[in-house]
C-alpha cells in the first residue's frame, strides 16, 4: 500500500482547525489534527511545504519508521510546530491502519482497558452567582467533574472567564489587523480571592464533587506551593499549571508544601519536557494533547512512563483541539491502564457537521464508538465553505503594563 495524495484543510467553523488528510492507493483515507491555536498556519506550512512531499508513495503502514524519520530527519528536533505537524501524520496513519484491520483504534492499541472515559467540564463565572448556574447547567449536561475558574474583584478578564467583547475568537480588530485581546492580571488580588470561591463551591455543591482549577502559567513556585496549601480544605482533584512549566525543577518547592494533586504539561510536546517531573514524581497528571505532542504513538510511551511513578494521563481537550484530535485522544483514553481522565469542552454543531465523528458524550463519560479507524469523516465542501480566520489567542499585561503569562 501506498500513500499517493496528502491534503492539508484548513477550516473556521467558529474557529480554526488544521487537519491533514492522507489517501492511499486502495482508496483509504486517514485524518490528523494539527491545529495550533494563534499560529495555525505555521503548521500548515511545515506539513505542505516540507512532510507531504515525504510521504508521497511511502508505505503507510510504517508508522513508528514514518515518525523517527520525521522527527530525527529534520534535524530541528522538538517545538510546538514540528511536534503537531507530527502528531497529524501518526495519527492519520493509525486512522489508516485501523481501517485496513477493520476495526476502531483503541482495539489496535491493546483494547479498552474500561467501559468509558471520565471527562471534566469548564464552569466559569465572572461572580460567585454566575459560577453557580455554570457549575448547574454542566450538572444538567450529565458533567460529574468541574473545573471552577472565576472573575477576581478589581480585574477586567481572568483566564477561562472573558468579559464580553475580549474573548479569543472575538479579537480587538485595529484598522485592517487582527490584534489579541488585552488582559489584566494581579497575582495578589488572585491568590486572596480564590479560596473564598472554592469554599463557596464546597458549600453549596457539598464535599463529593471533584472539582479542579486551572491557574494557567501565572505564578512563581513560591506562590504556586501557598496557593496549593489555601486550597487543601476544599480537596481539589487537581491543581493546573500552577507556575510556567518549563521551569520543572520549581515544582519541587510547589510539592514540598502542598498535597494538593497537580497536573502541568498543556504545552509540552516531548518526553523530554517530563523527565525530571515524571522521574521524581513531582506532579500526579500529565496534560499533553495527541495533537500537540507528536500523537498517539510517543503519548503512549509517555503515559507507560508515567505509570511506573503513579502519574495518570489527563489529556488536554480545549475546544482548540478539533474533533479528529479528540477522537484520537477518546481511544488512547480507553486503552491505558493509567488513564486518569478527559478534558472534554465539546465543539459547535457546525463544527460537529464538518467533522462527523462516531465518539459520543452521555453522562459526563465518552466513548470513542465502534466505528473503524478513528471514527472521523471530514465533509470537505462544508469546510471549504468555512475559510481560515486570522484569530489569536489574547495576552496578559499587569496593571502597570508589564506583559505577564497568559
Ligand atoms: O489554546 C490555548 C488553550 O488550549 C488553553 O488556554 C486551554 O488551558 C487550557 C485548558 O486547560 O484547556
Ligand atoms: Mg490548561
Amino acid at each position: 500500500m501506498k500513500i499517493v495524495d496528502a491534503k492539508v484543510v484548513v477550516t473556521s467553523p467558529g474557529r480554526n482547525f488544521v487537519t491533514l488528510q492522507l489517501t492511499t492507493d486502495e482508496g483509504i483515507t486517514g485524518l490528523g489534527d494539527a491545529t495550533l491555536n494563534g499560529r495555525e498556519l505555521s503548521v500548515v506550512s511545515y506539513l505542505r511545504d516540507h512532510v507531504v512531499p515525504l510521504l508521497l508513495g511511502t508505505d503507510p503502514h510504517r508508522i513508528e519508521d514514518t515518525w523517527q524519520s520525521l522527527y530525527r530527519g529534520a534535524y530541528w528536533r522538538r517545538g510546538p510546530v514540528t511536534m503537531a505537524a507530527i502528531a497529524a501524520v501518526d495519527v492519520a496513519l493509525w486512522d489508516i491502519k485501523a481501517k485496513v484491520a477493520g476495526l476502531p483504534l483503541y482495539q489496535l492499541l491493546g483494547g479498552a482497558s474500561r467501559d468509558r472515559v471520565r471527562t471534566y467540564g469548564h464552569a466559569n463565572g465572572t461572580s460567585i452567582p454566575e459560577l453557580f448556574d455554570s457549575v448547574r447547567a454542566l450538572l444538567e449536561q450529565g458533567y460529574q467533574s468541574i473545573r471552577i475558574q472565576t472573575g477576581v474583584p478589581g480585574l477586567k478578564a481572568v483566564y477561562g472567564v472573558h468579559a464580553p467583547g475580549a474573548h479569543a475568537a472575538n479579537p480587538t480588530r485595529l484598522d485592517q489587523r487582527v490584534l489579541p485581546a488585552v488582559e489584566d492580571w494581579d497575582t495578589g488580588a488572585y491568590l486572596r480571592h480564590i479560596p473564598s470561591v472554592f469554599e463557596a463551591v464546597r458549600n453549596e455543591f457539598g464535599p463529593d464533587l471533584p472539582l479542579l482549577h486551572d491557574a494557567h502559567h501565572r505564578l512563581t513556585p513560591i506562590q504556586a506551593a501557598r496557593l496549593g496549601k489555601s486550597l487543601e480544605p476544599y480537596d481539589l482533584f487537581w491543581l493546573e499549571d500552577c507556575t510556567p512549566a518549563e521551569n520543572q525543577d520549581g515544582l519541587r518547592l510547589v510539592r514540598e508544601h502542598t498535597t494538593t494533586p497537580l497536573a502541568i504539561g498543556e504545552v509540552f510536546n516531548t518526553v523530554f519536557d517530563y523527565q525530571t517531573l515524571v522521574g521524581e514524581q513531582l506532579i500526579d497528571y500529565v496534560r499533553s494533547a495527541v495533537t500537540h505532542f507528536g500523537g498517539v504513538s510517543p503519548l503512549r510511551k509517555l503515559f507507560d512512563y508515567a505509570a511506573q511513578h503513579q502519574i495518570k494521563s489527563a489529556i488536554h481537550g480545549p475546544e482548540d483541539i478539533s474533533p479528529v484530535g479528540m477522537a484520537a485522544a477518546i481511544h488512547l483514553d480507553l486503552a491505558i491502564h493509567n488513564f486518569g481522565i478527559q478534558e472534554y469542552s465539546g465543539h459547535t454543531d457546525l463544527t460537529n457537521e464538518v467533522f462527523r465523528h462516531a465518539y459520543t458524550f452521555s453522562d459526563g463519560h465518552l466513548h470513542p464508538g465502534e466505528a473503524p479507524g478513528i471514527g472521523v469523516e471530514l465533509d470537505a465542501e462544508l469546510a471549504a465553505a468555512h475559510p481560515y480566520q486570522q484569530a489569536y489567542l489574547p495576552t496578559n499585561r499587569l496593571q502597570d503594563g508589564t506583559v505577564h503569562d497568559w
